[in-house]
């Protein structure tokens, strides 16, 4: 009894430290070139981006359009711009994921080969740091005129290019041409106060990965210069000019007065990472009080089910609340992968995990769905319906979704661990190696588990001297029960809890932000459990979701599901889910990759041959991951099943 007591004061008194220190956390993710990922689920999809998706980007960037040779000619300051004037961030963006991908898996070939793209690069730089080869072989004279055309954005990928190639290789030619660019935009701009709104966000989180990695606090104040630029009837350009709709580029208002998601999603995606990654230095209320409400109003009203965002292709972004169309769905790749993004900023911003699970959302479904099992098809939009029309491509002529797939998929060593003063936070369940430093201590992680088909996760924790700390792990949100105002909630109550261990023993720990807090003396080769109990979870939208009305989706885990129809004439749409219908998984290691299934008896309408009599018999049906949909074909293909024939509308 008295045992308990001196628990929960434990515990009372961790909950009040916990609450104390968490305005002035700093947490930092580990850096995926701390992480050795041997994963079941994940080893094998960067393999596939290693050896095809890379190859793809590689191929139509060198060979199949003219985007490495625009730097040749710029170099030779002569010959016709080919492409669009975005089209050196292509380049950028697949340095970086090569930058990633030589990490996991070591390529000499692709390594020279990149060394004579980053000459190029270099090569082609002005004197005085400029450097995008669409203004250099247009009119040199008028860059930095139009604020909309990139130049800013070439330039934030170009640092991050510089950045990820520097920590794989060491090697430091591309950063040091990117950092000549950033100090000449900081010159001609902040350091006279030119007014500047750039037309696509990037160039912020850019300049705050840079400043990270060189601690030079000029690249911190040039960030928040770009971010305190907008919202004051400053921009100048396409946008402003022609399309006179400045909230498409979220420059409506000053940052920090904003509460409300709109115009493009991935400029608002960038921007809003740019904003944490500025607000987790200087602790600015300002961004942070902006970011929340924007940021419920994203996961409240406008997010689907897979984690994507952007439902109109007409803005390429936001809609009106609730207005979430499936089969119209747009939901760029990109704009999934910017949610990644700012969802990993907002945690370590805030410590809380929700941010995680719609990072997580957005990561095994919304952005993976972009991708083929072969790595070498995409998706730019990735709806959720279709009735068979609609296929992955090879390339894009705006080819932004290829190369930011390929650079998630690769980094995701960047979303697992992080750590903070006293702590280490497990984020996501993947497995893998890493070693974080705390002060003099070196904890030694290794990560195994069969996630995301089962909830076994196995941590052991190895710190290079016995000391006390935190081990922080996340408790999926899929497990429990939604916050009010989500979007989506579960057909049955959620009672199920995780059961964690410490050496095989039940252990004493707090729940803090959604993370279960284990605070011990931790020793060499301790290990910690964790099961997750999973199950087909059937998934009601919010009634205000109109195109959602009587139907269901099913998800397992963090994994969403989907029925596709196959050749055999099965329609999607014609399939019925009533509530009392019974599933069984079962792990198929020969279908798409190797993937849980869920299997069951429901019925399916028919039209007969009159085309006037309905008829309903019952088959047996297997949904599959969604992310996987489309790898047989251009099949036909549904998330929401209507859960009576009343709500089915009939396909043929
Ligand atoms: O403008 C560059 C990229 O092209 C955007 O991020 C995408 O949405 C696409 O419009
Ligand atoms: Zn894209």
């Amino acid at each position: 009894m008295k045992k308990n007591i001196f628990i929960a004061l434990m515990f009372l008194s961790e909950m009040i430290a916990a609450h104390a220190q968490s305005s002035s956390q700093k947490i930092y993710p580990v850096n995926y070139s701390e992480v050795t990922i041997t994963d079941a689920f994940w080893k094998p999809k960067m393999e596939t981006v290693a050896t095809a998706t890379i190859d793809a980007c590689v191929n139509y960037t060198q060979n199949k359009t003219g985007r490495i040779r625009n730097f040749e000619k710029a170099a030779q300051h002569s010959g016709k711009h080919e492409g669009i004037y975005y089209d050196d961030s292509d380049v950028y963006k697949a340095i970086e994921a090569i930058a990633y991908s030589l990490k996991n898996h070591p390529n000499a070939a692709l390594e020279k080969n990149t060394d004579k793209w980053i000459d190029k690069i270099a090569a082609a730089q002005l004197p005085d740091g400029y450097l995008n080869t669409y203004y250099e072989l247009t009119d040199i004279n008028k860059r930095w005129t139009d604020m909309e055309k990139h130049e800013d954005y070439c330039a934030g990928h170009l640092i991050e290019a510089g950045i990820a190639y520097y920590n794989t290789t060491g090697k430091d030619k591309l950063l040091k041409t990117a950092i000549r660019f950033a100090d000449h935009i900081d010159s001609v701009f902040h350091q006279q106060n030119r007014p500047w709104v750039s037309g696509h966000q990037e160039i912020e989180l850019a300049l705050m990965k840079l400043y990270h990695h060189t601690k030079n606090k000029k690249y911190l104040e040039l960030s928040d210069w770009f971010l305190k630029q907008r919202g004051h009837g400053n921009g100048k350009g396409v946008i402003w000019d022609q399309w006179k709709d400045p909230d498409y580029c979220q420059d409506g208002l000053p940052v920090k007065d904003q509460r409300k998601i709109t115009g493009h999603a991935v400029r608002a995606m960038y921007l809003y990472t740019g904003a944490a990654d500025v607000a987790a230095v200087t602790n600015d209320a300002g961004y942070i009080t902006a970011m929340d409400s924007i940021w419920q109003d994203v996961v409240f009203h406008h997010m689907y089910i897979t984690g994507g965002i952007g439902a109109q292709g007409k803005n390429e972004g936001f809609g009106r609340p609730y207005d979430l169309p499936n089969e119209s769905a747009y939901c760029e790749t990109c704009a999934s992968v910017g949610m990644v993004f700012w969802n990993q900023r907002m945690n370590m911003l805030s410590g809380n995990a929700k941010y995680i699970d719609v990072l997580e959302r957005s990561l095994y479904n919304g952005a993976l769905d972009g991708l083929s099992l072969s790595g070498d098809r995409f998706f730019y939009g990735n709806p959720l319906a279709s009735g068979g029309g609609y296929a992955r491509s090879e390339w894009f002529g705006t080819a932004c979704c290829p190369s930011n797939i390929a650079r998630l998929v690769s980094s995701v060593g960047n979303y697992i661990y992080a750590s903070s003063a006293n702590a280490v936070w497990i984020n996501l369940f993947v497995g893998s190696n890493t070693v974080v430093q705390q002060g003099k201590n070196n904890i030694a992680l290794a990560m195994e588990t069969g996630y995301p088909w089962k909830g076994n996760v196995k941590l052991t924790v190895s710190p290079s001297k016995k000391s006390l700390f935190e081990v922080r792990l996340r408790i999926p949100g899929w497990l429990t029960t939604p916050a009010p105002g989500d979007l989506y909630h579960y057909a049955e109550q959620q009672n199920d809890q995780p059961v964690i261990m410490v050496n095989g023993e039940k252990t004493a720990y707090i729940i803090n932000n959604g993370y279960a807090v284990i605070k011990r003396n931790w020793k060499k080769g301790d290990v910690v459990t964790m099961e997750l109990p999973m199950k087909v979870q059937r998934i009601l939208s919010n009634a205000e979701v109109k195109q959602n009305t009587s139907r269901v989706a099913l998800q397992y885990g963090p994994m969403l599901y989907c029925i596709e129809g196959e050749k055999d004439g099965l329609k999607s749409g014609n399939i019925i889910l009533p509530g009392s219908t019974i599933f069984e998984t079962d792990y198929d290691a020969s279908l798409l990759g190797g993937v849980n299934t869920i299997r069951f008896d429901a019925p399916v309408v028919a039209v007969g041959s009159n085309g006037l009599s309905v008829s309903t018999s019952t088959q047996k049906i297997t949904a599959i991951p969604y992310y996987t949909w489309n790898n047989r074909g251009a099949n036909d293909m549904q998330v929401w099943l209507p859960v009576s024939i009343q709500k089915i509308s009939i396909n043929e």
